[in-house]
């Protein structure tokens, strides 16, 4: 590698460090800020969340994620069963061509099982994903209270 581009290079990587809204993209997907609420200490399970677009033609599929702070890492949903909320856990999760899948509170989300490193506000962990077109993608996931990108007129439950 040239200086010149050595240069390059570690200028990029400061330049990313120094971005607060992280996205990442891989094929046609791209995913958007993936977070993860602060835990106390004794949590033994984790959640993250984030949303993918799939500007491709084909849909994609989110086939399994693993992370060094879990044992393992599944897929989950929400599903009603009378007037409860139970998690479900999935084989799979499509992201629909020219399409979004979303990860949110009370929806579909990555469960970490069994942490081995409990997340603290302000860090950050990787997750790795495996996408059946877009192939593996490294992402990291910020810890803190909420999403930095909130959408207007989100439902806020409240069941105290
Ligand atoms: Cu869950």
């Amino acid at each position: 590698m040239t200086p010149l581009k050595m240069l390059f290079a570690s200028a990029l990587l400061l330049g990313s460090a120094a971005v607060s809204a992280h996205n990442y993209h891989a094929g046609e997907l791209d995913i958007a800020h993936p977070w993860a609420r602060p835990l106390p200490p004794v949590a033994t399970v984790g959640v993250t969340y984030f949303t993918v677009t799939n500007n491709g033609d084909t849909d994609d599929v989110l086939l399994s994620a693993e992370s060094p702070v879990a044992e393992t890492v599944e897929m989950h949903t929400h599903v009603k069963e009378g007037d409860m909320m139970k998690m479900r856990k999935l084989e799979a999760l499509v992201v629909p061509a020219k399409g979004e899948l979303t990860l949110a509170p009370g929806g579909h989300h990555l469960m970490l099982m069994n942490l081995k490193q409990v997340p603290v506000k302000g860090e950050r962990f990787p997750v790795t994903l495996h996408f059946k077109q877009a192939g593996t993608v490294e992402i990291e996931v910020a810890v803190d209270t909420k999403p930095a990108e909130k959408h207007d007129g989100e439902p806020q439950h409240n069941h105290h």
